[in-house]
């Protein structure tokens, strides 16, 4: 039997060497990298029961290589192959976002790790759009488009080579990981030299400025890498001190005592020179920017159903990214509607929680007197503690918003809602899981954990 790196070694080594180059391509990235890593040391400084909160969670060692990164990829093949290299590093796809609504021809789904010893160890995820040619009308860009796209190879061949290696053998050795690392990571390179003219990119820009970034290029550049801090408002206000413009609105819910979901914020894209192909005109084009986001707890689908309908009444898809002046203050007042205490998040089934002993000795006393297990009780009586699932995921408001401060105000082309999951699907080559059941599962496994141990103590 060879010994095999194991995925979640991969999946740590390619999160590193993406930072590594994304540092070097986008320095603004570094400068972020810095800012959060003083606000949340600042932040558990000032606040031991937070820090006594994720040790106890097991979440404060995955704090520091925690981030997710966007990419946009062409085609149904290009998306197939990516499911099955990133299944390499033990990302798999989950939930499917459509961004037609906003105004954004893409679908999108995110790869990320799915079980809990998994993303304690690196939660590395990447939101990952699929290009929709069929919501562009123009008959002619999008044959264009299709006819540039089929002509390109993402993917060295050398990682599509290891990647059907992994697939037969089971595996790669350290070696073969971190040569496979290497190549996979090359896909992802910013290249400042277009492989379409002038002229053709400023009529794929026409049709949508998301055609021109996706068809005109050699590969999927990164757009953003995005570190996870603990205090978002914290960040937002530090932004400008360190010489970054932050954008307008924090995305997702308003500040809470208890976190909830994904808040987000990002500085605009920056505008880079561009060598076209052909004629060799210098122009530009804008796509890679940074954002920072605070991770907060996972809703049940009636949690979600709330949330939604809360945030659907201060801001509209279509309007997403554009705020008016008194966004945040009509944001807080719609959300007080929100319990924020834990108990009751936990009582009326909107969050989902992970549970543990707290007190073994007190479970086992329990357990002998012969009682039948009762996990309120024994949460009421301090021996099991339940603290809140993470959200590992994305927000598709959120993702419109942060599509479209990138995409300048002036870009509010509107499709009619216009979701395709089975197209995504089949394009993809398998289906997407459904995020609020990997979560319902996380729970139940934690309860079943604790129901385990009750009943070895009832035995013995
Ligand atoms: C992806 C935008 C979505 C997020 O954090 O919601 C996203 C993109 O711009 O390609 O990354
Ligand atoms: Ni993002």
């Amino acid at each position: 039997m060879p010994t095999f790196a194991s995925s979640d070694q991969i999946r740590d080594l390619f999160s590193r060497s993406m930072s590594a180059m994304y540092k070097t391509e986008v320095p603004q990235y570094g400068i972020l990298l810095d800012l959060v890593a003083d606000i949340n040391r600042a932040t558990l400084e000032a606040d031991p029961g937070l820090r006594g909160q994720l040790e106890a969670a097991d979440e404060l060692r995955r704090l520091d290589v925690e981030r997710h990164g966007a990419i946009r990829l062409g085609t149904a093949r290009e998306l197939a192959d990516m499911r099955r290299i990133f299944c390499v590093m033990g990302m798999h796809p989950v939930g499917y976002y459509d961004l037609s609504v906003a105004g954004v021809p893409v679908h999108a789904t995110a790869f990320r790790p799915v079980d809990d010893a998994a993303l304690r160890n690196n939660p590395f995820r990447v939101f990952t759009s699929l290009l929709r040619l069929d919501l562009v009308a123009d008959a002619a860009v999008r044959e264009q488009a299709q006819a540039i796209l089929a002509r390109r190879a993402i993917f060295t061949p050398r990682a599509l080579e290891l990647t059907a290696l992994a697939e037969q053998a089971g595996g790669l050795s350290a070696q073969q990981a971190a040569e496979f690392v290497q190549e996979v990571t090359q896909t992802f390179r910013w290249h400042s030299e277009a492989t379409v003219s002038h002229a053709s990119y400023r009529q794929l820009h026409g049709a949508h400025r998301l055609v021109a970034d996706v068809v005109s290029f050699k590969g999927p550049h990164i757009n953003h890498l995005t570190p996870r801090t603990l205090d978002i408002d914290a960040a937002q206000a530090e932004m400008p001190r360190r010489g970054i413009a932050a954008k307008d609105v924090v995305e997702g819910p308003p500040r809470r005592r208890h976190a909830i979901l994904l808040r987000q914020t990002s500085f605009k894209a920056l505008e880079e020179p561009i060598v076209f192909a052909g004629d060799g005109a210098d122009g530009s084009h804008t796509a890679r920017f940074g954002e920072i986001e605070q991770r907060g707890m996972a809703l049940t689908r009636a949690g979600r159903a709330l949330y939604d309908r809360l945030l659907a009444g201060v801001r509209s898809m279509q309007g997403a990214g554009s705020a008016s002046a008194d966004y945040s203050e009509r944001l807080a007042a719609a959300f007080r509607e929100f319990p924020d205490d834990l108990d009751t998040l936990l009582s009326q089934g909107l969050a989902f929680f992970r549970w543990r002993v707290a007190d073994a000795d007190g479970l086992a006393r329990v357990a002998r007197s012969g009682a039948a297990f009762d996990l309120d009780a024994l949460r009421g009586q301090g021996i099991v503690a339940a603290s809140p699932i993470v959200y590992e995921d994305f927000l598709p408001v959120s993702a419109a918003g942060i599509f479209q401060s990138n995409l300048g105000g002036a870009e509010q082309k509107s499709y009619a809602a216009n979701a395709a999951q089975e197209a995504f699907e089949a394009a993809l080559g398998a289906p997407v899981a459904d995020e609020i059941a990997l979560y319902a599962q996380s729970q139940q496994a934690s309860i079943e954990a604790v129901r385990q141990q009750y009943l070895a103590r009832q035995a013995g």
